[in-house]
C-alpha cells in the first residue's frame, strides 16, 4: 500500500509542475531574463591625447552580473574607425593585436584596458585629441546593454593605471604611444 502511494504522489505532482511551467512560461522567461540582465560599468575611463590620428584609450570594465559577458566592439564620434586592441611584445617588439572576438569580463570582476595591455584604439581621428577634452564610447558586449563612457583626454605621456608595474615595463610603454 505504501509503496503505491509514493509512486502515485510523485507522478500527480510531476504532472502538476509540468502544468504549472506551460501556464508559466511566459512570466518564468520575463524573470529569467530580468535575472540574468547584466550590468557593466565604467570607471576611470581616459585617453591619450594626440596630434595624430590614432590614440589609445583606457578604463576598467566591472561586471556586476554572475556570469562572464564579452566586450565585442566600440565606436566613437570622435574616430572613424574603433577597434579592441592588446599589446604583446614579440621578439622584444611591442605589437598590437586587434581582439576580434572580443575580451572577456568575467562574472563579479573587472577588465582593466590600459597601457602595454588591452585597449581601445581610435584610429582616423576627426580632430586631435587635447588634454582635458571629453568624449563618449559606446561599447558593446555580448549579454549588458550597450554602454557609453566618457572619456577625459589626459597628456601624451600620461601612464595612469600604471603606477604599479615595475620600471622595465613602463620604459616600453612609453615608447608606445600608439602612433
Ligand atoms: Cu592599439
Amino acid at each position: 500500500m505504501k509503496d503505491i502511494k509514493m509512486i502515485k504522489f510523485p507522478r500527480m505532482v510531476a504532472m502538476a509542475l509540468v502544468v504549472c511551467a506551460s501556464l508559466a512560461a511566459f512570466p518564468v522567461a520575463a524573470v529569467k531574463a530580468a535575472g540574468s540582465h547584466a550590468v557593466i560599468s565604467v570607471e576611470n575611463a581616459w585617453a591619450r591625447a594626440s596630434k595624430v590620428k590614432v590614440a589609445g584609450a583606457f578604463m576598467t570594465l566591472n561586471n556586476k552580473s554572475t556570469s562572464d559577458d564579452i566586450l565585442l566592439s566600440a565606436s566613437s564620434d570622435v574616430a572613424k574607425r574603433v577597434e579592441i586592441h592588446t599589446t604583446k611584445t614579440v621578439d622584444g617588439v611591442m605589437k598590437m593585436i586587434e581582439m576580434e572576438e572580443g575580451v572577456v569580463v568575467p562574472a563579479s570582476g573587472s577588465l582593466v584596458l590600459k597601457p602595454g595591455s588591452y585597449h581601445v584604439m581610435l584610429m582616423g581621428l576627426k580632430h586631435p585629441l587635447k588634454e582635458g577634452d571629453t568624449f563618449a564610447i559606446r561599447l558593446k558586449f555580448k549579454h549588458a546593454d550597450e554602454v557609453e563612457a566618457l572619456v577625459t583626454v589626459m597628456a601624451a605621456g600620461a601612464m595612469e593605471g600604471m603606477k604599479h608595474e615595475h620600471g622595465s615595463h613602463s620604459m616600453q610603454h612609453k615608447k608606445h604611444k600608439h602612433d
